[in-house]
């Protein structure tokens, strides 16, 4: 379960700064295997792995066991439960990487409720608890500082009720400056966020010439719910069954074994 202050906040602003959700330890391990991907040449990547545009590398997750173990990391394990009233799934994982003098990519804003349709997606509270069927855990392994640029939330926009008129926030065009009343955050190594895909999000230019913002992006959902599959028999192959329950897709009643446990280690 959520603590109260973070129940109040996920609720108030649709996002969660968690600082320090990995120990040093495990961040120096997953930061090493997450430089080992971006380093190994095309042509030398297992199936499953690659990147298009030298941004989003497919199932960053997966690439090691140190990248693996994070989908549950217990610092925000309680949160995934929680959101999925207890039956979670994880859809799927990317790692997105900014490198320095690399690909512009200021980002606008965007949400699944102004891609999608309101019907998309939803946020409600009952019981004292939330429920959020889409959102994701952006886990950072590089240092962001003020004025990098890097993601940018319009904090409450999660239960807005209107469309967003082009005449606020720059039209959602994001170039080097959080716009008046959008947030830019900026997380520490170690640090993760969460946000519901219905908060409206986007991309500031990544400034730095000397360094990389390296972010595992991790998608869940109910377990009924989230699409896909998303995973190929070789991608299965190489994950732990753990990994592999949590990406299945179940029934409304199923309660998944791995969802019962408080702590979850990868055991191969
Ligand atoms: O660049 C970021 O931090 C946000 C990425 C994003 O907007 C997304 O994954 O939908």
């Amino acid at each position: 379960m959520m603590t109260e202050a973070q129940r109040y906040l996920f609720d108030l602003t649709g996002f969660l700064h968690l600082e320090g959700a990995l120990e040093e330890k495990v961040l120096a391990k997953a930061l090493d295997a997450a430089e080992r991907y971006i380093e190994t040449p095309a042509e030398d990547l297992p199936p499953d792995f690659g990147s298009r545009d030298g941004r989003i590398y497919d199932n960053g997750f997966a690439f090691d066991k140190s990248l693996e173990r994070l989908v549950f990391q217990p610092s925000y394990w309680p949160i995934i439960k929680e959101l999925t009233s207890g039956k979670p799934r994880f859809v799927r994982g990317s790692m997105l990487v900014n490198q320095p003098g690399g690909v512009v990519d200021a980002g606008s804003l965007h949400c699944a409720r102004e891609a999608y349709g309101w019907q998309s997606t939803r946020y409600e509270c009952r019981d004292g608890r939330i429920y959020c069927d889409d959102f994701v855990v952006f886990t950072y392994l590089t240092d962001v500082n003020p004025g990098d640029g890097g993601l940018v939330v319009v904090p409450g926009s999660h239960k807005c009720n209107f469309d967003r008129p082009d005449s606020v926030f720059d039209g959602g065009d994001l170039e080097d400056d959080a716009p008046p009343g959008t947030i830019n955050v900026t997380p520490r190594a170690g640090d993760a966020v969460i946000i519901s895909e219905l908060l409206t999000h986007g991309t500031l230019r990544w400034k730095p010439t000397d360094r990389k913002r390296i972010v595992l992006v991790l998608r869940y959902a109910p377990q009924y719910s989230g699409g896909g599959p998303w995973t190929t028999d070789t991608l299965k192959a190489r994950l732990s069954p753990e990994t592999n329950e949590l990406m299945a897709l179940a029934s409304f009643t199923e309660v998944k074994d791995v969802a019962q446990r408080e702590v979850v280690t990868l055991t191969v």
